[in-house]
């Protein structure tokens, strides 16, 4: 190879080397591959050689420019990646255990004492089902046995949409779907029915520090072969021991709801007032909590199970009043309040 090229070629691979940026190799490539570039020069050059030295001399000048093009694209891959490692490195560390300095949500109590009841009944072989908020007059009063026009209809009184639907009123609108779920396995199978069914029930109500008109129930039910009051009285005293820890004054008296027969007022004495009379209870110093009874024969009928052969218990308990007893909160309205200096003082005593 020709004495310059070669002199040419090691001055191309030093400054190659030394080139510590994109734009410092750019200065590069145009001082060598530029149109005043020493390697274009030295084309330029060979109008002025004698005809057998071009030739050669032309061969070597234009291998010396591919290999420096070469060279050249292979820097600058080189020198990409590390620009990318760098901003890579410098970009600010997202460590996902650092503790942040946010303050923390907590848990409405609705849903504290909502997952502490579905705790309590899971633990006794009760499975935890959910239900749509719309729902048909069907589910809501006639498979319960309140036929249209029937007066039972006026104890709720109930948001109707335009397409006929309804706001579900009571989570009792669940039973006839949970009966017909399962009642084929307690039939075939002897399984036992077992569920409760926690949601929100809307009602057109006029508010006051114990009534709302979104409020949260939790229905239950349990249907088996010889299934009695002693066994409902069983679940419910089980069920308020564990979410009070303390004893609390409970009485039960008669109550009519056309799907049960017989049917019960389950009443807690007022934790509010200690049962002297306040606004949380109507100044009754008692609480309607958890109203229950026996399945109607009509309700298990219509579920497909045969009243002869097995028999049932449901309650409906109210899950927002029973935060209001067991948060000590004195106005129902407090819970859909959205204030959070109210909502996010509890925590769950688990
Ligand atoms: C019912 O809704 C029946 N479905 C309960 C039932 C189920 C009876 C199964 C028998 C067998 P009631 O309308 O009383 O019943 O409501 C039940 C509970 O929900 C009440 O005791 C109360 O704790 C709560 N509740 C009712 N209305 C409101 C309201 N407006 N605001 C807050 N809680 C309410």
């Amino acid at each position: 190879m020709d004495e310059r090229i070669l002199k040419l070629k090691a001055e191309l691979e030093s400054k190659i080397a030394e080139a510590k940026d994109l734009t410092g190799l750019d200065s590069v490539r145009v001082s060598f591959l530029g149109k005043k570039g020493s390697i274009t020069n030295q084309l330029k050059s060979m109008k002025d050689l004698a005809a057998e030295q071009r030739k050669a001399f032309g061969a070597d000048v234009n291998k010396l420019k591919e290999y420096a093009a070469k060279k050249i694209d292979e820097k600058t891959e080189e020198l990409k990646k590390k620009q990318i490692e760098m901003e890579i490195r410098s970009m600010p560390r997202f460590d996902i255990t650092t503790p942040s300095n946010c303050s923390c949500g907590s848990y409405h109590p609705i849903t504290l004492v909502q997952r502490q009841c579905e705790k309590i009944f899971k633990s006794m072989g009760f499975t935890v089902e959910d239900y749509s908020e719309v729902v048909t007059d069907y589910e809501c009063f006639e498979s319960l046995n309140i036929p249209k026009h029937h007066p039972a209809r006026d104890m709720q009184d109930t948001y109707y949409l335009t397409n006929g639907q309804l706001l579900k009123s009571q989570t009792s609108a669940a039973q006839n779907a949970i009966l017909k779920k399962y009642g084929p396995a307690l039939i075939n199978n002897g399984t036992p029915i077992r569920a409760i069914f926690p949601g929100r029930c809307f009602r057109n109500e006029a508010t006051d520090a114990c009534h709302e008109n979104t409020f949260f129930q939790m229905e239950g039910v349990m249907v088996d072969k010889d299934i009695s009051i002693s066994n409902l009285i069983y679940f419910m005293k089980t069920m308020l021991s564990e979410v009070f820890r303390k004893d609390i004054k409970v009485r039960l008296r008669p109550g009519f709801f056309p799907f049960v027969e017989p049917g019960f007022e389950l009443d807690i004495s007022c934790l509010i007032c200690g049962g002297t009379g306040c606004p949380s209870c109507k100044h009754s110093g008692w609480l309607e909590l958890c109203p229950c009874g026996m399945i109607h024969p009509n309700v298990l009928r219509e579920g497909g199970i045969d009243p002869d052969e097995y028999t049932g218990f449901a309650f409906g308990l109210g899950l927002t009043r029973l935060a209001m007893m067991k948060y000590g909160i004195k106005d129902i309205r407090d819970l859909n309040s959205g204030s959070l200096k109210a909502l996010s003082q509890f925590t769950d005593d688990e």
